[in-house]
C-alpha cells in the first residue's frame, strides 16, 4: 500500500477510503467545561481540531452503510495511550480498539483504523484504554451510520422519517474531574490508579442537564412530523426514559439492529452501552415533558431526573421543498394505481413508499425523474384496503401525504 507522510498523521493512504476521519485525543490543563451549577471541570477528550476547548460528547462521527472509512486517532494528551473502540459497530478486531486486541496510540503518536461501514445505525465510540476512568473523563462520542439509499430511511427496506435527533446519555463525578486522575502519569500496571467510589453529581443528556437543557436538548415538532430519536447510554447508571403517550412512541431498533416487530411503549429502559431507535409521532398539539430518568445499577433506585421539554404545534409542512400546494396525489381515495404530481420537483433520483399506520413499508419504488413535470405513478394493486401515508424522499428532503385505499 502507498504511504505517504503526512504533515498530521505520520502516515496517510490516499485514495484508499470513502469517507477520512480525524480525532485528536487532548486533555485540558486547567478546568474549562461549564457544568449547570457554574462550576467548571477538566476534561479528556476527543475533538476535530488542535486548539479550542473539549466538549462532552465528542464530536458524533456519521458515516455511510458500505463506505470504507479511515478513522485517524493522533494522541496529544500527554499522558496515557488511548484508542477508539467502535462499541456495537461489526468490524474486525485489528480495527475494534480494544487495545489488548488490536494496538493503543501513545502520546505524540497516531494510529489508523480501517473498515467498511457494515450497518446502519446508532452506536458509540469510546476509548477502551483505562476504559472506566478514560470513559468518565470524557472520551466518548455518538457514531452515526445512515443507508445507503436515503438520509431519511432508518435502514433500507426501513422506517422513513421527516428529523433526528440524536441524545446521548450519561453522568459525571466532579471528584473524578480533577488534575491527579484526568492528568494521571501512565501507569501500564495500573498499580496507581486510585479509582474512587462513583457519585455523580451532574445528569448529562449530550453533555448538558437542567436549565441548560433549555433550547439546547429539546422535542420540538410539527402535528404528524416523524421524529427519529436516537438514544445511547454511556454512563455507570441506567437510564429510563418516559414519553408523553401522545408521542406514540414506537421502539423499532436496538443495539443498531431492527427489532423484529416494533414495540409502542411510553417507558423504555436503557442500560449502560445500550442504544435504541424510537419513532415519535403525535397527532395533537402538545406541551408537555418527556423525563430521564437515571438509576443506580445496584439498588434500582432513580437518583435523579432530568426533563426535556416537547412541543409539538403547527402542521408538518411540505416545506422542504418548493411549492408544498402543488403536491397532489390522485385519485384519493384510490384503487390501485397513484399519481404523484409536483411541478416543481427537480428532476432526480427519488424513492416513494407507502407506509402502513404501523409504520411498516407496504410498497417501495424507486424513481429516476428525466425532467421537472414528470408526473409519477405507483402501483398499489397488492395492497390491502386501508390509511397509507405515500413518503416521496431524496437523500435531502421528503414529501409526505396520506392516501386512502378502497379495494373494490
Ligand atoms: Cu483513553
Amino acid at each position: 500500500m502507498l504511504c505517504i507522510p503526512f504533515l498530521l498523521f505520520g502516515c496517510t493512504s490516499f485514495g484508499q477510503a470513502d469517507t477520512v476521519i480525524s480525532l485528536i485525543s487532548k486533555v485540558d490543563i486547567a478546568p474549562q467545561y461549564q457544568l449547570h451549577d457554574g462550576n467548571k471541570v477538566m476534561l479528556m477528550g476527543y475533538s476535530n481540531t488542535i486548539g479550542g476547548s473539549i466538549h462532552l460528547p465528542s464530536p458524533t462521527i456519521e458515516l455511510r452503510e458500505g463506505d470504507s472509512v479511515e478513522l485517524n486517532l493522533w494522541n496529544l494528551s500527554q499522558g496515557p495511550p488511548h484508542t477508539i473502540h467502535l462499541h456495537g459497530l461489526d468490524v474486525n478486531q485489528q480495527n475494534d480498539g480494544v487495545p489488548m486486541l488490536s494496538f493503543a496510540v501513545a502520546h505524540d503518536d497516531t494510529g489508523t483504523y480501517r473498515f467498511k461501514v457494515p450497518h446502519p445505525g446508532t452506536y458509540v465510540y469510546h476509548c477502551h484504554e483505562t476504559s472506566v476512568l478514560h470513559v468518565q473523563a470524557g472520551m466518548y462520542g455518538l457514531l452515526i451510520v445512515r443507508p445507503q439509499s436515503a438520509d431519511t430511511l432508518t435502514w433500507d427496506g426501513g422506517y422513513a422519517f421527516h428529523s433526528e435527533r440524536a441524545w446521548l446519555l450519561t453522568e459525571l463525578d466532579t471528584n473524578w474531574h480533577v488534575d491527579s486522575i484526568i492528568n494521571h502519569t501512565y501507569d501500564p500496571l495500573a498499580t496507581t490508579h486510585e479509582i474512587l467510589d462513583y457519585n455523580p453529581q451532574h445528569f448529562l443528556i449530550n453533555g448538558l442537564s437542567e436549565h441548560q437543557l433549555i433550547g439546547n436538548v429539546e422535542l420540538n415538532a410539527a402535528k404528524d412530523e416523524i421524529v427519529y430519536l436516537r438514544l445511547a447510554g454511556i454512563g455507570y447508571l441506567g437510564n429510563q426514559v418516559v414519553f408523553p403517550p401522545e408521542l406514540n412512541a414506537t421502539v423499532i431498533s436496538s443495539d443498531g439492529r431492527p427489532i423484529p416487530t416494533a414495540l409502542q411503549l411510553d417507558t423504555l429502559e436503557i442500560m449502560p452501552g445500550e442504544r435504541y431507535g424510537v419513532l415519535l409521532q403525535s397527532s395533537v398539539d402538545l406541551n408537555s415533558v418527556l423525563s430521564v430518568d437515571y438509576f443506580d445499577l445496584n439498588t434500582g433506585s432513580v437518583v435523579n431526573t432530568q426533563n426535556v421539554n416537547v412541543t409539538v404545534e403547527g402542521l408538518v409542512g411540505h416545506d422542504e421543498l418548493q411549492e408544498p400546494n402543488e403536491w397532489t396525489i390522485y385519485p384519493n381515495p384510490s384503487t390501485d394505481v397513484i399519481t404523484l404530481k409536483a411541478p416543481d420537483l427537480p428532476a432526480g433520483e427519488y424513492e416513494i413508499f407507502a407506509i402502513t399506520n404501523s409504520g411498516m413499508i407496504a410498497a417501495h419504488q424507486q424513481i429516476n425523474l428525466m425532467q421537472p413535470k414528470e408526473l409519477i405513478h405507483l402501483d398499489l394493486s397488492d395492497l390491502q384496503s386501508g390509511t397509507y401515508t405515500i413518503v416521496l424522499a431524496t437523500n435531502k428532503s421528503i414529501l409526505i401525504d396520506k392516501l386512502i385505499l378502497l379495494k373494490p
